[in-house]
């Protein structure tokens, strides 16, 4: 009669992606192993992207290729590589009936003899790409919802959705380590690439917005354009009695990665040069949104939460002010009184 070995931790130390999903997802019944096939092709883009990001500037992979994108920014020749890396990962497996790119005007369908799966992924495939020639965090950033049509190509009325509709966000941070942020609506867990076997091993399990820390992300130098409550705000932090300090890499997927690991707030106000708001809503603030929301923190646009919105156009901007929930809730509140 073999003995029966004693229980093992849930998720132990050297516990795969892989291995997490499939503890995890199988109470879904609903989750079929497309969603499995998703997440691993999108660590195969990853490793691809986190490889040639690392040699950038020995691989002339540095500057840009002198064209511009449907944002009106240049293009960084990074941009171009994670963008098609990650569309190829994708496009074969079966499991998305499109994609949608900060890179590309149009919803990229999925082309033959590839066939359309459940899902819709949308995606900045480089976010902070101005920070690549300067080895600053860097980082893939995608949101997942499950079709409403039932066969064949997607339809925009797949991708125009309300923020709740979400099943699954992350991103995946390039910086000193290669680190996978994912939710799938239960909690938010952290995978950390070891390059020496290529596999992702958990590395924080269910992270949690410290509530107490007290930091802000913001690019100080619009705030003399920014709404005068938030200016006063912005003023309160600088009595040393308020215990503030500020931190400011210029790539949301840094600022939020540090916010989300040691506390903290990130604000994108509308601003004269960016009167909307500089984000976009579909596949920046949602998914970090549903990210923070997991993380027991929040995300608002200033007058309500960013997950009540619904989609008007694949690349519409937002303000965003996400992080620990008291604070969001604070500067919303301020934002919401009529002066
Ligand atoms: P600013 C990078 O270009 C980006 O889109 C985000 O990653 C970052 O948070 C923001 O722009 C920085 O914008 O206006 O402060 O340079």
């Amino acid at each position: 009669m073999l003995s029966i070995p004693p229980a093992r931790p849930q998720f132990e130390e050297g516990t795969t992606l892989d291995r997490f999903l499939l503890e995890t997802l199988r109470d879904h019944p609903e989750a079929t192993g497309h969603f499995v096939t998703m997440i691993n092709q999108v660590t195969l883009a990853a490793k691809l992207v986190s490889a040639r990001v690392n040699r950038a500037g020995l691989a002339g992979m540095f500057g840009a290729t002198g064209s511009m994108n449907i944002q009106g920014e240049y293009v960084q020749k990074m941009d171009v590589y994670a963008n098609e890396t990650f569309k190829r990962a994708l496009e074969h497996a079966g499991v998305v009936c499109m994609i949608v790119s900060e890179e590309e005007e149009d919803i990229i369908p999925i082309p033959a003899p590839f066939i359309p799966g459940h899902y819709v992924f949308a995606m900045d495939p480089l976010d902070g790409s101005s920070n690549i020639d300067t080895n600053a965090s860097i980082g893939t950033i995608f949101a997942v919802f499950r079709r409403q049509s039932t066969r064949g190509q997607g339809e925009p009325r797949d991708v125009l959705r309300c923020g709740r509709d979400m099943i699954a966000a992350g991103y995946i941070v390039y910086g000193a380590g290669t680190v996978l942020v994912l939710s799938t609506g239960q909690g938010v867990h952290a995978f950390t690439l070891d390059p020496s076997v290529g596999e992702f091993f958990l590395s924080h399990h269910d992270i949690r917005l410290k509530p107490e820390t007290r930091s802000y992300s913001c690019n100080e130098a619009y705030s003399g354009t920014w709404d005068e409550r938030l200016q006063t705000w912005l003023a309160s932090t600088k009595d040393p009695a308020a215990g503030w300090s500020a931190r400011y890499i210029g790539s949301l997927v840094g600022d939020f990665h540090r916010n989300l690991v040691k506390g903290g707030v990130f604000l994108y106000p509308p601003s004269k040069k960016s009167p909307s708001g500089k984000l976009r809503l579909l596949y920046e603030a949602f998914p970090l949104a549903f990210l923070a929301e997991q993380a027991g923190g929040a995300a608002t646009d200033g007058h309500g939460p960013i997950l009540d919105r619904t989609l008007a156009s694949l690349h519409e901007r937002t303000p965003l002010y996400i992080g620990n929930r008291a604070t969001v809730t604070e500067i919303t509140r301020l934002l919401s009184t009529t002066t």
